[in-house]
């Protein structure tokens, strides 16, 4: 190619990887907007704190090779649907499925997938509620439709998925058996640990009420 042709392939790279960031951006802005006014009205806070990350050129890559696809950029666009990642901590389980409505009730979100690995969760113990959505991207010539994976779940279930997540990797994706069950004891226990929140989360709150007094996160822990 000429070196016209590099300078062309590089803006394109440069647009493709930019549209992923300004996902990122409308989704957070929505996120900070729900969690803002959510607290004004019910005086309660139902996210704890909110990540996202553009996946890296190399896990682009990895997991075109992974999934045998042609790598051109529709196909990678088309096939690869969590390049623009965001994850949201909620203290409660019940708090994931009002975030989640929330999202999807919003009429530029479409969601194309819901993955509810809280029903129904992963045979190692993973748990999490998984939303790929696409959201519009009002570019200078185009709108770009963009794929973003929308991670929710607890703090006790990110706790457990970061150290599966480390282990995984540490060991080279082969887990000895003895560390497997160990996971997925500790699965069991951030479910107890979740469902005793919530249930004391709750009693307190109607005893609040019956004394006309709302609790807010900050108050309960
Ligand atoms: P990373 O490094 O977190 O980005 P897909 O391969 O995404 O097309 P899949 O695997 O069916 O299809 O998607 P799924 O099940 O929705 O999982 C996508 C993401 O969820 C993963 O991304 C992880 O972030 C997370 N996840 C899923 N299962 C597990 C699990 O068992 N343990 C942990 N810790 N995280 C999990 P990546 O790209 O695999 O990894």
């Amino acid at each position: 190619p000429t070196n016209i042709d590099f300078k062309q392939i590089r803006t394109e790279l440069m647009r493709f990887m930019m549209a992923y960031e300004f996902a990122l951006e409308e989704i957070n802005t929505k996120i900070n907007i729900l969690k803002q006014e959510f607290e004004y009205v019910h005086d309660y806070n139902p996210i704890e704190h909110v990540k996202s990350r553009v996946k890296s050129p190399e896990s682009i890559i990895n997991k075109v090779k992974k999934k045998k696809l042609t790598l051109n950029i529709p196909s990678i666009q088309e096939n690869i649907r969590d390049i623009a990642g965001i994850r949201i901590t909620c203290s409660f389980v019940n708090d994931i499925y009002k975030i989640a409505q929330m999202l999807e009730k919003q009429k530029d979100i479409t969601v194309i997938e819901k993955k509810d690995y809280i029903q129904n969760p992963k045979p190692n113990g993973y748990k999490s509620l998984h939303l790929i959505i696409q959201i519009p991207i009002f570019m200078s010539d185009r709108v770009e439709n963009i794929y973003t994976e929308i991670q929710i779940r607890t703090i006790a279930m990110d706790f457990w998925a970061s150290l599966e997540h480390k282990i995984y990797y540490k060991y080279n994706k082969e887990i000895p058996a003895h560390l497997r069950k160990e996971l997925k004891d500790a699965a069991v226990s951030a479910n107890q640990l979740d469902e005793k929140m919530e249930r004391i989360h709750r009693e307190i709150n109607v005893l609040k009420e019956a004394d006309g007094q709302t609790l807010t996160n900050e108050e309960a822990f």
